[in-house]
């Protein structure tokens, strides 16, 4: 039995639970609040200090995109090519960088700031990554999956932002990036077809706003 230690929403933790659900692994959440954060941080279970974490079989791992790569191994979800494992993790890799700019623009304080970063993020950053996924996906041999022919580590991350954050309905932010995202046709396409591929968990995971 798996068990993903994370906060109540989505966030970084939902690729390793749409892994998990993918593979049809049985997995708990461990909820933390804060406070309940602050407290874990005294012990040991938390390498980093932060979450996510995946336990299993009393073993703790930290590190999000360390762990989709452990369960990717372990559950057939990480390519043996060398070429499409870079592809994979050339799109994690981005995708931090992505989420790094969306989340400075969300927690800055000052109004205006926010307003700036927010259209540099719309402007700049978000058709950018958009381009070069629409590209790959044109470039793949399948428009199904963003590597190879099957679903990979790099789905559940697409996923993830695609299903968290763009076509959530609690999300209040989501209006802006789904006129964005419309402009790519591939990459909307691509999203469909993923929401098929995990409609199972997709339709009885709990709501959150991110
Ligand atoms: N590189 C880490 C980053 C983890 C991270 O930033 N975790 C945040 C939540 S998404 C956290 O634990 N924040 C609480 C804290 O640092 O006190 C990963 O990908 O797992």
């Amino acid at each position: 039995m798996y068990k993903v230690h994370y906060f109540g929403g989505y966030g970084a933790a939902e690729p390793i639970r749409l892994l998990l659900a993918h593979a049809k692994q049985p997995f708990e959440n461990v909820d933390y609040t804060q406070e309940s954060l602050a407290e874990a941080k005294k012990g040991d279970t938390l390498e980093f200090k932060q979450l996510p974490v995946l336990e299993v079989e009393g073993k703790f791992y930290a590190q999000s995109h360390a762990i989709l790569r452990l369960l990717g191994h372990k559950l057939n979800y990480y390519p043996t090519d060398h070429n499409q494992a870079f592809l994979v993790d050339s799109l994690l890799d981005s995708f931090k960088d992505f989420v790094a700019v969306y989340a400075k623009a969300s927690w800055a304080q000052d109004e205006e700031e926010k307003k700036k970063l927010f259209a540099a993020f719309f402007e700049t950053t978000f058709p950018n990554w958009c381009a070069v996924i629409e590209k790959r996906l044109i470039a793949n041999s399948s428009q199904k999956y963003i590597v190879g022919n099957s679903q990979t580590i790099g789905d559940f991350i697409l996923c993830t932002f695609g299903f968290s954050m763009v076509f959530n309905e609690a999300n209040p932010g989501k209006a802006p990036l789904q006129e964005a995202i419309a402009k790519f046709p591939v990459f909307s396409a691509y999203l469909e077809a993923q929401r098929e591929e995990n409609k199972e968990y997709l339709s009885t995971r709990r709501v959150s706003p991110w």
